[in-house]
Parts: structure tokens; sequence; C-alpha cells
């Protein structure tokens, strides 16, 4: 049973029991006013543009039976797993683990750091805690793909440029093809996600394929009509 998706460099072929979505850090620490992403001087506001189509895809994998994993970016409450380095970014008493409208800035447990509620983990989907960019570093999402007999990965979430990318690149090192939905993805910097994208496809697809939220959504629909 293969699905293919129209995407670039080239079509990307997938059975949907070896394929999971992975949708990356869609934290009101990053989309909301008043958390990790707002403090580090980004207009929020940019990345309200996934939430649609995070929506349509998760509807969609859902519907054909894919694995759906979804990652949160944060650190235990005693920063013991935060390198200084990641906390001295931003202006004093706005940094990691510091207070805030939605509790302690990019701190696990705290409301900042839970998924938006249009996009709440379904029972029985996995929810990844990552201490760094990449879902795959200090994590146990490698095994987990790997005990299921994963091979490829959507990719969605925010940011375009940091954590998906870091993702993709970990997950490109490690064997496993990825399928970036565009539309899914936004960036605190237009530019910047225009690019991160152009550098996936490029070179004959250096990191992955590249396509957008109505063309996987139309992939799968037709499979589960064959299923
Ligand atoms: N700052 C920024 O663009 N992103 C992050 O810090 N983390 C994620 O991308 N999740």
């Amino acid at each position: 049973m293969t699905a293919v998706i129209d995407a670039d460099p080239a079509p990307f072929a997938l059975d949907p029991a070896r394929s999971a979505l992975v949708v990356i850090d869609m934290q009101r620490d990053f989309l909301e006013p008043g958390g990790f992403g707002e403090s580090l001087g980004n207009d929020v506001s940019l990345l309200a543009s996934a939430i649609g189509p995070c929506g349509a895809v998760l509807a969609g994998a859902r519907a054909a039976g894919m694995m759906v994993i979804h990652t949160r970016e944060g650190h235990r409450a005693d920063l013991s797993d935060a390198p200084p380095a990641k906390v001295e970014r931003g202006p004093p008493g706005q940094r990691i683990g510091d207070p805030g409208p939605m509790g302690r800035i990019l701190i696990r447990g705290e409301a900042g750091h839970d998924i938006i509620d249009a996009l709440a983990p379904l029972p029985g989907e996995p929810v990844i805690d990552k201490p760094g960019k990449g879902a795959f570093y200090a994590t146990e999402l490698e095994p987990m793909l790997r005990h299921r007999g994963i091979e490829a990965l959507f990719v969605a979430g925010v940011t375009t440029e940091v954590c998906v990318h870091t993702t993709v690149r970990e997950a490109n090192d490690r064997g496993f093809r990825c399928l970036v939905i565009a539309d899914a993805c936004a960036s605190y910097f237009p530019e910047f996600h225009a690019m991160a994208l152009r550098m996936i496809s490029a070179q004959g697809g250096i990191f992955g394929w590249v396509s957008d939220s109505a063309r996987v959504a139309a992939a799968l629909h037709q499979e589960g009509k064959a299923a």
C-alpha cells in the first residue's frame, strides 16, 4: 500500500503504516504572547498561519492510521538540563526559568510549555519532551520510531529554521526520509522560512522533500478510500 504525494524536488512515496507525522513545538511558549518566543523579541502572531494546516495534516494522518507524535521544547524546573549557553539568551528577567504570564518560561509543566488547545494531542499519541532544538537529541524519539518500523516522517511545526530544520537534519543523518509540510511550518522571519524550505529540497532533496497541507491531504484521502 503506497501513497504518492506531490512534492519538491520529486514525488514522495510512502507506506502510511511505516510513516509518522511529527508536530514540532506547537506550544503556547512560541505561539502566544508572554512566552519564550516573545521574550526573544519576536512577533508571535507570525506563527499563527501554521495552526490550520497543522490541524489539517493531523486529521489526515489520523484518518490514514499513521503514527502521530508531538514534541515540546522545555526544561526541568531546576534547569539542570538547560545549558547556560541557552539560558543566557534574551533580556535578564525574561529568560528560560524566569516567571511570566503563562508561568516560568519554557519550563515543563507550566501553562506556557503546553501545546496550544487547537492542536492538543489525542490520548495515545506520544508527546516527546525535548531539551534541545532537535527532536532526536536526548529523547526517546529514535527508538520509538524504530520499534514501529517507521522509515518516513512528515514534519510540521515551529520554527521552520530552528527546531523543524534541526529535527530534519537529525532525521536525515539517521536514515529517515522527511517530507516537510511548508504551510504547516512557520517562522518569526518569513524570509528564513522560505530559505529553510529551499535548503531542504535543493540539490535533489539534500535534506528531504517539501510539500504542503493540501497536497498531503489529497494523497492521504486517496489512500483512505483505497484502504
Ligand atoms: N527561537 C526560535 O525560533 N525557535 C526556538 O527557540 N525553538 C523552536 O523552534 N521550537
